[in-house]
């Protein structure tokens, strides 16, 4: 089998990692220049375990190609960014609908083609199909279409890539036939056929109910801090039930998955996703909360503040929700210092120095450096010894520092 993939980004490269190691002949495409030179150069652009060595041999069997034009093939999948439109919520088609486009010379009579983006319910139905309708083909007799959304965790994408069950929805059963044979190539979870819209609702649907039960748990922090109780030792307590799971409270919520796909379900029923929205609102007033506190623990002074990525131990910090903290403190006349050891970052600095003569240490990220500090170099070099963790990562420190996190902010009130 031939399959030509289009956007070589943290899905796409992996994907076509395995399909050539199931000895299909790949095509991996994209619009940067400089990647595609690279990759055919076996130099990788994405930190993931596994990948480098598998492209690096299909390079040699001659398995692997990076272009930036598509190439006739059996399959073609479409693995490009879906961001969200800011004014409206709703889903920004554009790179889908161009890659689309870009196959379109390509395409011959039993092709199938797969978008894995993730895209608002009814995308395929109404966006995509037309494309290739209005190239002549007719969906489920030329060409089969499908919509099979990535359901994979950064630093384990290979390996969720293979094991992962994946849902298959095709336009027509037809179509969600023949793209499971695609999958069939590599996945070793279950292949689960179903519609596209089931699909992209699904998908989009596994996000939200991630973003709604942070939501509610931000929420039980707040109410907490008001009146009173440990909003920690509650969740510990209530999750010693078997039916519970509450989450974890933060700063807020980021990346390109959570803090985006609830967006795409508002937009096409903003009358009834109520709740939906209400956790987007709420996780996106986590930054203002943390703000409100750090200003009743200084109210001027210099701030250290640990962490930025979105979550803990990676580089990626898309969304991140520091930033909205970081920006707000500023405005606020806060000196801030900034240190993140896995963002390279010219205006961020080292420990030490972040720390040296700071009023407040400010946790936004679960990095594991920052789950064990340096307590000494705290006493020694902050001028205030007070941390504010708002990850819950510090579980005990010396008693001459001052830690608050979400257990103990009423202190404050
Ligand atoms: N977060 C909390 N409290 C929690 C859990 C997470 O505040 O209890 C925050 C994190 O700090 C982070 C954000 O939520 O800012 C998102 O982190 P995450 O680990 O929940 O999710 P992602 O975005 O890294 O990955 C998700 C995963 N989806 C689900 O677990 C349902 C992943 O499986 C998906 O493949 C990915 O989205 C995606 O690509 O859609």
């Amino acid at each position: 089998m031939k399959v030509c993939i289009i956007g070589q980004g943290y899905i796409g490269l992996p994907t076509a990692a395995l399909f050539s190691r199931s000895n299909c002949e790949v095509v991996g495409v994209d619009i940067s220049e400089e990647m595609i030179n690279n990759l055919n150069k076996g130099i990788i652009h994405i930190e993931e375990p596994g990948i480098s060595d598998i492209i690096k041999k299909a390079l040699n069997n001659k398995l692997y190609t990076a272009s930036l034009t598509p190439q006739k093939a059996d399959a073609f999948i479409i693995t490009v960014p879906t961001p969200y439109i800011v004014e409206n919520y709703s889903c920004d088609l554009s790179y889908v609908i161009v890659a689309c486009e870009s196959i379109l010379p390509y395409l011959e009579k039993g092709n199938t083609i797969i978008i894995e983006s993730t895209i608002a319910p009814m995308s395929t139905d109404e966006t995509i199909k037309p494309i290739f309708e209005k190239a002549g083909f007719s969906i489920g007799k030329d060409l089969y279409l499908a919509h099979c959304p990535e359901r994979v965790l950064p630093g384990r994408i290979i390996e969720e890539l293979i094991h992962n069950d994946r849902i298959i929805g095709g336009v027509t059963p037809e179509c969600a036939k023949k793209a499971s044979e695609v999958y069939g190539q590599f996945v070793e979870g279950d292949l689960i056929l179903t519609e596209a819209k089931t699909a992209e609702l699904s998908k989009c649907m596994e996000n939200t109910f991630r973003d709604v039960n942070i939501a509610l748990a931000n929420e039980l922090t707040k109410i907490c801090a008001e009146i009173g109780v440990n909003a920690l030792d509650v969740i510990e307590m209530a999750n010693k039930h078997p039916r519970v799971n509450l989450h974890s409270p933060g700063p807020g919520v980021g990346g390109h998955c959570l803090a985006i796909d609830p967006y795409f379900i508002y937009a096409k029923a903003p009358e009834t996703a109520k709740i939906i929205k209400l956790a987007r609102d709420t996780n996106n007033s986590m930054p203002d909360f943390v703000c409100e506190y750090v200003s009743k623990i200084i109210s001027k002074g210099k701030i250290a503040v640990l962490g930025v990525s979105y979550k803990g131990n990676t580089d990626d910090d898309r969304e991140s929700p520091a930033y909205a903290v970081i920006s707000k403190l500023m405005q606020n006349n806060y000196e801030i210092n900034i240190h993140d050891p896995h963002i390279k970052n010219d205006n961020f600095v080292s420990l030490d120095e972040a720390i040296k003569d700071a009023d407040l240490t400010l946790i936004l990220c679960d990095h594991d450096e920052f789950k064990e500090l340096d307590y000494d170099l705290i006493l020694k070099n902050m001028k205030k010894a007070v941390i504010f963790d708002t990850k819950n990562i510090i579980k005990e420190v010396p008693k001459e520092i001052k830690l608050y996190n979400y257990g103990n902010l009423y202190e404050l009130n």
